[in-house]
């Protein structure tokens, strides 16, 4: 059978995880949230990484059901961490530009977070460049609807769309996502220096918080540090592990 219908399957048997890579403050070095990053666990298979199936649901439509799998099953496990007397955290969940274009997004996201008792100020939605760059007026209404709710809306992979800046003052919203792509030459290529270096200092007079993606080394780290970037994710401190490891991660840090 084919991979639609074997990822069908998948999301009705439970055989989805969802593991957690930590973001950390820069200036403490605290762990202040997490990205959740689906896996597919075939029973034959193994783990499955989404880059084999993101795509064939995007592209599908069985992106509704494993996005809403994903993010019904972050906000439950949000929600035993803080019932469990854990520190507050931000969970950031990845949106595709279909499951964002729906006009039911925002009463997805308002019904999951009333389910599962998950607080909206402790969710941020990751949404693409590709994706704002739809229909605008469709897109701010969507934006403002989530907003409204009280989540925090994230761009992803930022400066690698064919984005244009013009969005940055239209759009609602809170947190800039350096690409890796840019983060992988630090400290020794002086342009993604320079272009990382500009889009922290532009985020931040804009209002928003600045992350960078894909942190190895320590020396992207000092390099980071210097330019007042608020937060990174990375090898570094760890690549995205299971629930119970992101908890021991989480406990032993603080
Ligand atoms: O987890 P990994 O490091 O392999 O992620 C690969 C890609 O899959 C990333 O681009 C990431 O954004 C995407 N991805 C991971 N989890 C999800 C998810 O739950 N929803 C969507 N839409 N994309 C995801
Ligand atoms: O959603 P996004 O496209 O940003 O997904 C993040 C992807 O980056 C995931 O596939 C995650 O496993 C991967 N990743 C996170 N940190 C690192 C890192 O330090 N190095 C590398 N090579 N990949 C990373
Ligand atoms: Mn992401
Ligand atoms: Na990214």
């Amino acid at each position: 059978i084919d991979l639609e219908a074997r990822l069908h399957r998948a999301v009705e048997q439970d055989e989805l995880r969802v593991y957690f890579q930590p973001q950390v403050d820069i200036a403490t070095g605290r762990i202040v949230g997490a990205e959740a990053l689906v896996r597919w666990l075939d029973p034959k298979e193994g783990l499955i990484p989404p880059s084999r199936f993101i795509p064939v649901a995007e592209s599908t439509g069985l992106i509704a059901d494993v996005g809403e799998w994903v993010l019904r099953h972050t906000c439950l496990q949000g929600k035993k961490w803080i019932d469990a007397g854990l520190p507050p955290l931000t969970l950031a969940v990845n949106i595709s530009p279909r499951q964002f274009l729906r006009s039911d997004i925002g009463d997805t996201v308002a019904r999951i977070l009333q389910e599962t008792g998950f607080p909206p100020t402790c969710l941020e939605l990751e949404l693409t460049e590709s994706a704002l760059m739809e229909r605008e007026q469709d897109v701010v209404t969507l934006l403002n609807r989530l907003r409204d709710i009280g989540v925090r809306l994230a761009i992803d992979d930022f400066g690698t769309g064919y984005s244009s800046l013009t969005y940055l003052k239209r759009f609602p919203l809170d947190v800039l996502k350096i690409d890796k792509g840019f983060i992988d030459g630090i400290p020794h290529r002086k342009d993604d220096g320079a272009i990382a270096a500009a889009i922290v200092a532009m985020g931040q007079t804009l209002g928003f918080k600045v992350l960078a993606e894909g942190v190895e080394h320590e020396g992207q780290l000092a390099f980071l540090q210097s330019t007042g970037c608020n937060m990174y994710q990375g090898f570094l401190r760890s690549p995205p592990v299971p629930a119970d490891t992101f908890r021991e991660l989480l406990v032993h840090a603080h």
